[in-house]
């Protein structure tokens, strides 16, 4: 028989991420019986309010997982490596939003407007993979154009905000910010070098070929959520001093003639997307109004003029609500919906 209230635990429910995962559970009413709050050593012990109570933060330990219906993962790479599989082992489905587990052919990786389908692969393994942030508002906005142009190949710019590293680079950006106001010297910890008043074009470390591994994410990612290893993606990510919400410069080049004023169209009616275009009244989506809202807003739609059949837009959404927490629970969603 369906159950009428799942058992939920957050591991890294004291991080950025974490917070979000608590209050989008509680803003949708998804159907928690009992919410487990996991976490480090450095905050075992402490508390969260949910649903008008405050709840402990334990020790994410292994024991921690019997009875649990559903974990929502975020304790960075390292940690959900040692702990999804023991939590899927004893019977907990993991949505895990950290790298680990996106590119392994046993685990799906989901992203519901676009590959819903492929959420029943978790029964190999019991864990789905959420996407990288800027790979889930781009394949997003890029479904609708895909299923009716074929896009034949991508180039991505990102201006990504602080808050895709977590609570202790928000926290470098204002003590930079006011540092330098007060003529004071700032303290560079999180990132490689000063980010108030400037840009970073780097984001996480370089590989080889050049490209950083969040370029690679982007391009890995995508391809496989669109089920299409013929795409070509190619990434420059770049860490921004805004606070919340990506933005992303795309460019599409498709195999049929594309018509901007009918994907302006495709994408008004396409789920999770809202579209902010009108040029005239200098209204396009920006991360000030995209910062705790849920969809993924795109503007600037018109035709790339240099190339036959291609498309320039831009597309940004909240990093923490639909780059991350938003999307994990939305998979959770579907999955009691569908399958627990
Ligand atoms: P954050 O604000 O720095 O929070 C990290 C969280 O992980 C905290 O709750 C921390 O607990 C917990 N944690 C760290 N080490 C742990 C351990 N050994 N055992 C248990 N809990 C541990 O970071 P965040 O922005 O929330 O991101 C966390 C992770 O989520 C990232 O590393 C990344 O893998 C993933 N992420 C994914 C996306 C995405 O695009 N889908 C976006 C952002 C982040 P304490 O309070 O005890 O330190
Ligand atoms: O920097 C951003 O804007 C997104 C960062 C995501 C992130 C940060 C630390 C570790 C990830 C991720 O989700 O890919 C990871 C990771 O899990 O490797």
């Amino acid at each position: 028989m369906k159950k009428k209230a799942y058992n939920v635990a957050i591991a890294g429910a004291t991080g950025v991420v974490g917070g979000e995962f608590i209050k989008i559970l509680e803003e949708r009413g998804f159907p928690v019986k009992e919410l487990t709050l996991l976490a480090s050593e450095r905050s075992a012990g402490s508390s969260l309010p949910f649903k008008g109570k405050e709840l402990p933060v334990k020790l994410l330990e292994k024991e921690t997982f019997e009875g649990v219906d559903i974990g929502l993962f975020s304790p960075g790479a390292s940690v959900s490596a040692i702990y999804a599989p023991v939590a899927a082992k004893a019977g907990c489905v993991v949505i895990d939003n950290t790298s680990q587990f996106r590119m392994d052919p046993e685990i799906p990786l989901v992203v519901p407007e676009v590959n819903p389908g492929d959420i029943g692969k978790y029964k190999k393994r019991n864990i789905i993979a959420n996407p990288n942030c800027s790979t889930i508002q781009m394949v997003v906005a890029l479904k609708p154009i895909h299923d009716k142009y074929k896009i034949k190949r991508i180039v991505v710019s990102t201006y990504q905000s602080v808050s895709g590293a977590g609570r202790e680079a928000m926290d470098e950006l204002s003590d930079q910010v006011r540092a330098l106001y007060n003529m004071r010297t700032y303290e560079q910890k999180v990132f490689p070098h000063r980010i108030a008043f400037n840009c970073l074009p780097q984001i996480d470390s370089f590989l080889d070929n050049g490209y950083t591994k969040e370029e690679i994410k982007m391009v890995n990612e995508t391809r496989k959520i669109f089920g299409d290893d013929s795409i070509r993606v190619t990434a420059t990510t770049v860490r921004v001093p805004v606070f919340v919400s990506h933005s992303e410069a795309v460019n599409v080049e498709t195999e049929k003639p594309v018509d901007p004023e009918d994907v302006k169209a495709l994408l008004t009616k396409a789920p999770g997307v809202k579209v902010v275009d009108d040029i005239k009244k200098g209204l396009y989506p920006m991360p000030v109004d995209a910062a705790e809202t849920d969809p993924v807003y795109v503007g600037r739609i018109r035709r790339d003029e240099s190339i036959e059949n291609g498309l320039n837009m831009w597309i940004v959404s909240d990093n923490l609500r639909k780059g991350a927490a938003l999307n994990a629970v939305q998979i959770a969603e579907l999955l009691i919906r569908d399958y627990l």
